[in-house]
């Protein structure tokens, strides 16, 4: 059976782990010779959507840009990936809307905010606790977490590589691979 084309959308904090495991994904759908394209930050708010900030209206405008592209690489045949915190439940809902039926998957990508925080990869968490970045998600700007999200992946348990074993199951268990 050849591939169902959709959209993987990885929601979360900064640093729950959205990237690492969309780029585990991919890598294993790769192997199984199917064709994806992973939209994230370093391609999207670098190039289309650089005009954007972290105001609300900024991330609602960058999201709904990622829907509409991933909405195209979908009429394209791709499976598509996507890694935003996309804080907000309307757009990701608007996003859900823009494909048919069970061509939107929505990963929740769930680390206690403690945890996201401990990692720090980037040292935003601690700019923002010291008031040195204002609007950062989980700290003073809000993040709606999915309420029926198809996964959730507690990321505080368990490796990336067996959160990205999950994501093939599901596609596998849909019958999509
Ligand atoms: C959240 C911010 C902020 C603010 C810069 N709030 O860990 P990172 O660095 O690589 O991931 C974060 C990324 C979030 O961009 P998104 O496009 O995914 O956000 S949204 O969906 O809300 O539009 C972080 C960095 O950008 N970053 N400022 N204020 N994250």
């Amino acid at each position: 059976k050849g591939q169902q084309p959709c959209v993987l959308w990885f929601t979360g904090l900064s640093g729950a782990g959205k990237s690492t495991i969309a780029n585990l994904v991919e890598q294993r759908l790769h192997a199984l010779g199917q064709h994806t394209y992973l939209l994230d930050g370093d391609n999207v708010r670098h190039g289309l959507n650089r005009d954007l900030g972290f105001s609300d209206a900024a991330r609602a405008e960058n999201i709904r840009r990622v829907a509409e592209v991933a909405k195209l690489m979908v009429d394209a045949g791709l499976i598509v990936l996507t890694a935003f915190i996309s804080p907000f439940r309307a757009e990701r809902d608007l996003a859900r809307h823009l494909l048919a039926e069970g061509e939107f998957v929505e990963v929740f990508v769930d680390a206690p905010l403690a945890v996201a925080e401990q990692r720090d990869v980037k040292g935003l968490y601690r700019k923002a606790r010291r008031g040195e970045l204002k609007g950062f998600t989980g700290i003073d700007a809000p993040y709606e977490a999915p309420e029926h999200p198809e996964l959730r992946l507690d990321t505080s348990r368990g490796t990336a590589d067996m959160a990205a074993d999950a994501v093939v199951a599901l596609l596998l268990a849909r019958g999509m691979l």
